[in-house]
Parts: C-alpha cells; sequence; structure tokens
C-alpha cells in the first residue's frame, strides 16, 4: 500500500510539474535521438521524445514501422513502467500500435505502428513526413507485473554494495536503508558460526573504541545491532534477516566462529586464545590471530565471506555467507517537537514500555526504569524549557527533574533529582526520525538509553554513546 501511494505521488508530482512547465526541476539532456528530461526524485521520472521528422522508423512489412527508442539518458538502473504516445501532424488517429511497449529495458524500447486494417501502405519516409514521433514517461521503481501491489517486499531489490577496501557497508543521511540479508552456508558445516551487523563511527571506531584496543570485540559485539534471529544463530542455508540501517553511518559486519554474540560475551569477550567462540572482523588488528577472516570479491561486491578457523584455516572463505540486498530506502519523515509545558509519556521504541521512577518515591537519586505505562503521576514528564534549544523533564510525582549522573561514564545511571538546572540535568531532543527522539545529556553527548536494549519493565536507564538503535529512541506520547 505504502509502495502504491507512493508511486502515485510520484506521479502526481511528475504531471504537475509537467504542466507547470517549471523545467528548472528537470534535468535535461538533448541528442541526436531526442530530448529526455529527468525529474530527480526517490522513484526515478523520466521523459522523452524523438525528434519529429527524423525518427529513425523502420520498415516492418508494407503496412508497418517500427522504431527502437533509446531511453539510456535517463539511466534507468532497471527497466521502468514505460507509457507512450504517438504525435505528428497527421493521420496518427487511425494507427494502432502507439501504446505496445516491446522489448522493455533500462535503455529503451520498441513501438510497431500499423496502418488500420492494413490497407493502406505505410514507410519509414511517409512516417517521417507526417513528424510522427514518439513521447514517453518512464517510471521506477515499479511493482512488477503479476505481483501483489500492497505486499511489504518491494520488486526493486538491489545489491548493497560493499566497500572492498574496508569491508563497510555506506548509507545516505536522512534516510533508513532497509537491507535484507541472506546466509549461506557449506555442506560440510564444521562450526555453528553466526554474525552481526554494527555502526562503525566516521573516526573508525565503534563507541569510541577502535580496531586493535584489547575491548573493541566486545565493545563492537554488544554494540551491535539487535536482531532477535541472527543473534539465536544456527542458521538455515538460504535464512533471510531484514535489517533497517539508520543513515548516514557506515556498518561493518562481524563473525562469531562457533558460537552467538551472547555465547561469545559470557566465555570469551576478550577475544583471546585459539579457542571459539571467537569474534573475527574485516580489519585484521581487531582479530585474535591478525589473520584475514572476512572477505569482499569483486565478482560478488554485496557479500561478506567468513574464514572461521582460528590462524586463517582453509582460506576458504566460505564458512558463512552473507549476502545484502537493498529494499528500499526511505526518507525519516521529521517529528515534530513536543510542546514544553506540557506532560508526556515517554515511550521506549525498542521495548514500548515507558520511562518512568518507581512510584512512591520522591527522594534524589531514585533512579530512572521502564515499566508497562501504568499512566500514574510517576509516568508523567513535563517538558519545561531550559533555554538554547535544551529542556528539562520533571516527573509530576515528586516535582524532580531527570538527570544524568557519572560524568562522562558510559552506562552511568540517570535518576530523579531536584533540579538544580546545572548542565546534567538538560536534555537536547534529537529527531531520530518516524516520531521518535534520542534524548541527549547536555554534558557529555551521551543518550537516555535502556540497559542491554532490554524489553523488561523495570530494567535500568542509563547514559550511552549514542548508537542509533531502538533502545534510545523515545516517542512523546501526550498525557
Ligand atoms: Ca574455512
Ligand atoms: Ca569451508
Amino acid at each position: 500500500m505504502k509502495k502504491l501511494s507512493s508511486f502515485v505521488l510520484a506521479a502526481l508530482l511528475f504531471v504537475s510539474t509537467f504542466f507547470s512547465m517549471t523545467l528548472n526541476a528537470f534535468a535535461e539532456t538533448t541528442s541526436a535521438i531526442g530530448i529526455v528530461n529527468t525529474v530527480l526524485t526517490d522513484s526515478k521520472i523520466a521523459s522523452g521524445r524523438t525528434q519529429p521528422g527524423t525518427t529513425n522508423w523502420q520498415r516492418y512489412n508494407d503496412y508497418s514501422v517500427y522504431v527502437d527508442v533509446d531511453t539510456s539518458a535517463a539511466q534507468f538502473t532497471q527497466t521502468p513502467i514505460y507509457v507512450t504516445s504517438l504525435l505528428g501532424t497527421i493521420n496518427h488517429w487511425k494507427l494502432t500500435g502507439i501504446s505496445a511497449v516491446y522489448s522493455a529495458t533500462a535503455k529503451g524500447f520498441r513501438i510497431y505502428l500499423t496502418t488500420e486494417n492494413d490497407t493502406e501502405k505505410l514507410t519509414p519516409e511517409i512516417a517521417n513526413s507526417r513528424n510522427w514521433h514518439v513521447n514517453w514517461i518512464g517510471i521506477e521503481p515499479f511493482t512488477a507485473i503479476g505481483s501483489n501491489a500492497n505486499a511489504q517486499t518491494p520488486s526493486t531489490i538491489k545489491p548493497t554494495p560493499i566497500d572492498n577496501k574496508n569491508g563497510t557497508i555506506s548509507t545516505e543521511p536522512g534516510k533508513t536503508t532497509k537491507v535484507q540479508v541472506t546466509v549461506d552456508l557449506p555442506a560440510d558445516i564444521g562450526y555453528n558460526n553466526s554474525f552481526g551487523i554494527f555502526k562503525i563511527n566516521d573516526d573508525g571506531s565503534v563507541a569510541g573504541v577502535k580496531p586493535g584496543a584489547a575491548n573493541y570485540a566486545e565493545t563492537v559485539v554488544k554494540n551491535r545491532i539487535p536482531l532477535a534471529d541472527v543473534d539465536k544463530g544456527s542458521y538455515k542455508k538460504g535464512q533471510t534477516f531484514k535489517y533497517d540501517l539508520p543513515g548516514g553511518s557506515k556498518y561493518g559486519v562481524f563473525l562469531i566462529a562457533n558460537g552467538t554474540p551472547d555465547q561469545f560475551l559470557q566465555k570469551n569477550p576478550t577475544n583471546k586464545g585459539s579457542e571459539p567462540p571467537l569474534a573475527y572482523f574485516f580489519d585484521t588488528a581487531a582479530n585474535p590471530d591478525q589473520k584475514s577472516h572476512v572477505k569482499v570479491s569483486s565478482d560478488k561486491p554485496n557479500q561478506y565471506g567468513f574464514e572461521d578457523m582460528y590462524g586463517g584455516g582453509d582460506q576458504d572463505f566460505d564458512d558463512l555467507i552473507v549476502k545484502l540486498e537493498t529494499l528500499s530506502v526511505e526518507p525519516i519523515a521529521q517529528t515534530p517537537l513536543p510542546t514544553p509545558g506540557k506532560y508526556y509519556y515517554l515511550v521506549n521504541k525498542n521495548s514500548e514500555k515507558a520511562l518512568a521512577i518507581t512510584g512512591g518515591i520522591t527522594a534524589d537519586g531514585s533512579g530512572a526504569l521502564q515499566w508497562y505505562n501504568q499512566k500514574a503521576d510517576n509516568f508523567k514528564w513535563l517538558l519545561e524549557d531550559a533555554g538554547s534549544g535544551y529542556f528539562y523533564l520533571i516527573i509530576k510525582h515528586s516535582g524532580k527533574a531527570l538527570a544524568t549522573t557519572g560524568g562522562n561514564t558510559d552506562g552511568g545511571s540517570v535518576v530523579q533529582s531536584t533540579n538544580e538546572k546545572l548542565d546534567n540535568f538538560k536534555w537536547l531532543l534529537k529527531d531520530a526520525g518516524n516520531g521518535y527522539f534520542y534524548l541527549i545529556s547536555k554534558p557529555n553527548d551521551k543518550v537516555l538509553n535502556v540497559e542491554d536494549s532490554s524489553t523488561a519493565a523495570g530494567a535500568a536507564i542509563t547514559q550511552r554513546d549514542n548508537k542509533g538503535t531502538d533502545n534510545q529512541q523515545w516517542r512523546f506520547e501526550p498525557v
């Protein structure tokens, strides 16, 4: 449904743009084959025409001609939907065939024209003397013929390119990249391997820790983008998973040899020794044996091949294969700021639980937690303007303010406290898109975080580095 409506919207945008003749909204290319205009939107829409009088009509038979229309200047990446019309000076109303598109590809299509009932002879010269020429519109992406327009999976799956120099996946700022991951396993499976996807900061670190640091593996695995089915391991050949990658960041993939991320964190978080579970990364500096364990090959540039043996094993890089495809790249809808002076429930995106202080407790230092939203006063937060774009959050039952503690400590607790109007009481609301915010603590840029991505009632609230994960995103529901 979503797909269809954005398609219709795009089509309307095109039509209105075309008829209002705001041609500066087009990129225009003129060549021997005609003119091509491209409207730059998420769905590529381009239009063009063949040249009146010099269209490259070809004889098909005594009564029919055809033309191969070149649309390559539009640079479609796949076969779009083509819609055609025929223009000319005389007699084109008698023809049939103009809306019948043949041999459509990303680069063009063919149209046949025939005179009505095949009585009047037709030649390319006659066609051009009457200035018959083809107008066309091409639109991609589209829903494939025969597929359900309401289906969740669009027909425009594209490989997700991986940079083969550093093994990272790039994403567009302000957009969410929805990827589908398909795993492949060798027939002669030895270890039971698993993988994970993690966000890489601009400086190459993960949550401030760089490859080569003693706690890198542990940090990456802890900060992976959680996905329950992926984390469980024991994959089947051809199994698929779907990730939403928040835009503007780079991502990498790790392997846990003979284990799951949780087993790794329990049994070998220092990533030492030669016995699995061990974590392996594209960057060999992060690997316990400093050997290469992750490969991106030039003929399969959207695929990670993993080698799971300590020391490099047989270097076949097929002990687990992870293929990435992009289902869609969707703009992140902007979230309007909640209104200062009003009460809100703050609901966590990952857990759907609400931010609370234990009921009845009014003492300073009482820790914030998440709980089923009981809509009581200890769930109601007053958003108060703190100036310079910052806010205080005042809990109704005690009148205390939400504050971070522990200075710059990653994992420092978040509590209620008498509002001293210091920086650690001040929160910036950063749009996380689609109705959610990150709450950023002023002194250290850490965000309001549900510890360990827990979905349990009672889970602690902490300050953590912004990982872009759902357990750090909050929705303001008016009380
Ligand atoms: Ca191997
Ligand atoms: Ca193998």
